[in-house]
């Protein structure tokens, strides 16, 4: 069985502690992908100083040297594209297309951020007093703490980490305790790729343990975390404390409407992978199926029968649609929602229950799963599941599922299937969501797009794209006075 370490200070380290958890294939539990350090606060001492010190260095290299050393990255992730993937597949159960799926989008943000080292953009402004230059550059903020989650165990952390490096800052990263070794991997390849001893650093453990250590540590200048809207709080309560800048994506409750004007095929294939990719465990998953009451009859009985043909299974099998949940607590927590959505009254027209059978019985699987009849106000209509549930609420015009659609608490992601170019139009103003698509699933992001979601999805910020620059950056604006004399603004001009 493998034994992983910590990275910290260029060094691969055991926790203090030496004590170890292990990792398990979801998809068999028997097997053990190996033993991670189970780590806590004086662990993470250790590599926030070390990221400290190398911060002094690393904020001097030009950024489009620290970019040259991010495309070395996305170069060896490229080369090691398939590798990482049947690991991510192993080690969190979504089937290997969409593993590959996350390790590209990896590839593509280096890339992209490699580019950005010959940009990051700053502005010269007109002064209002004669001989003297106003500028505002970007300059980097410190040691970024990033903290994220298994559902896309390399597309999320390099989202936040090559954006940090790119910027100058220097980082401490603890990946989701399920997803450690694909975690290792992307630390392997930044060192290889050039990153100095002390600029990258991992440590592996739970949130409570780790994940708090970063947040509340004084000498970590900024947080950047994916993950529920519960812990995200609990982190915005924490970082408040020594006023740290926090970005926070966290819930959704994504909704697909279906007007009566759709390509209804293309809608099918849509809410499919959107409800049932990644077994529903994306942030951005389709949860609710908003259907015009004039396509209904027709869409759920092409959905339920498209929906009970697909393939539970090993990831790793070419046969396999959908993979198995992360974890036995996840399972149940998805079979809760089942039962609570049967006794609001919902009618289940699929699934329903664990998945049994050839190759699942040693899996945390769970059949997809549907509910009509479903009511706004229900709790599977308002709650995020993480699940391969699906609620179909019925409406009567666009007017009513975009204010169904805008009724929870979270605002992620949002699309709508229609031929109508004024619905089109609408949905996109009146949608309250960071994210709109048109004609296409809730899922789906681009690498160079801003990532991210309005209301208790997120506190405003926004990942991905030429904004998650800004977000690791800090301005600093100059003022240079070449006249030599005294120059008042506001009083001499
Ligand atoms: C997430 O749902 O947690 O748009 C991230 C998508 C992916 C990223 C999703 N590119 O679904």
């Amino acid at each position: 069985m493998k034994k992983y370490q910590n990275f910290i200070n260029g060094k691969w380290v055991d926790a203090k502690s030496g004590q170890v958890f292990e990792n398990r294939n979801p998809a068999n539990w028997d097997e053990v992908i190996g033993t991670f350090p189970k780590s806590a606060k004086e662990d993470v001492n250790e590599a926030v100083k070390a990221a400290r010190t190398a911060f002094d260095k690393w904020r001097l290299v030009p950024a489009p040297k620290r970019g040259d050393i991010l495309k070395n990255v996305g170069d060896i992730m490229g080369a090691r594209k398939e590798e990482i993937a049947r690991t991510m597949t192993r080690e969190m159960g979504k089937v290997l297309v969409e593993t590959r799926g996350d390790v590209q989008e990896g590839i593509d943000t280096a890339y992209y951020a490699a580019s950005e080292g010959r940009r990051l953009f700053g502005h010269t402004v007109p002064s209002e007093l004669p001989n003297k230059f106003n500028m505002a550059i970007r300059v980097p903020i410190g040691v970024a703490g990033v903290v994220t989650p298994w559902n896309f165990p390399m597309a999320i952390p390099t989202w936040k980490i090559f954006p940090a490096l790119l910027c100058g800052n220097t980082v401490v990263f603890k990946p989701a305790s399920d997803t450690p070794a694909t975690a290792t991997m992307l630390v392997e390849i930044l060192m290889e790729a050039g990153v100095p001893e002390g600029v990258a650093n991992i440590v592996h453990g739970g949130g409570s343990d780790v994940g708090m250590a970063i947040v509340e540590h004084p000498d970590v200048d900024v947080i950047s975390f994916t993950g529920s809207t519960n812990v995200g709080i609990k982190i915005s309560e924490v970082a408040s404390k020594t006023l740290k800048r926090v970005s926070l994506e966290l819930g959704g409750k994504n909704a697909q409407i279906v007007m009566d004007d759709a390509d209804l095929s293309l809608a099918l294939d849509g809410v499919l992978w959107g409800a049932f990719g990644t077994t529903g465990q994306r942030c951005t998953a389709t949860s609710r199926l908003l259907l015009h009451e004039k396509a209904y009859d027709k869409f759920m009985s092409m959905l339920v029968d498209r929906t009970k043909k697909l393939r539970l299974g090993d990831g790793l099998l070419a046969t396999t649609d959908v993979g198995p949940c992360i974890h036995e607590g996840q399972r149940k927590s998805v079979h809760s929602y089942v039962e609570i959505g049967q006794k609001e009254g919902a009618k289940l027209v699929a699934g329903g229950g664990a998945a049994s059978g050839n190759g699942l019985s040693k899996g945390w699987f769970y059949q997809p799963t549907i509910f009509t009849d479903v009511t706004p106000e229900m709790r599977i209509a308002k709650e995020e599941i993480f699940g391969p549930v699906l609620s179909v609420i019925k409406i009567k015009s666009l007017e009513e599922g975009v204010s169904v659609l805008n009724n929870t608490i979270y605002g992620l992601s949002s699309s709508i299937y229609t031929k109508d170019i004024n619905n089109a139009f609408r949905a996109i103003r009146d949608i309250k969501a960071g994210i709109t698509y048109v004609n296409g699933p809730t899922i789906g992001a681009e690498a160079h797009m801003p990532f991210g979601g309005v209301k208790q999805t997120g506190n405003g910020h926004r990942e991905g794209g030429w904004t998650v620059f800004e977000f690791f950056s800090e301005w600093k604006t100059v003022y240079v006075d070449y006249s030599g004399k005294l120059q008042r603004a506001q009083i001499d001009n």
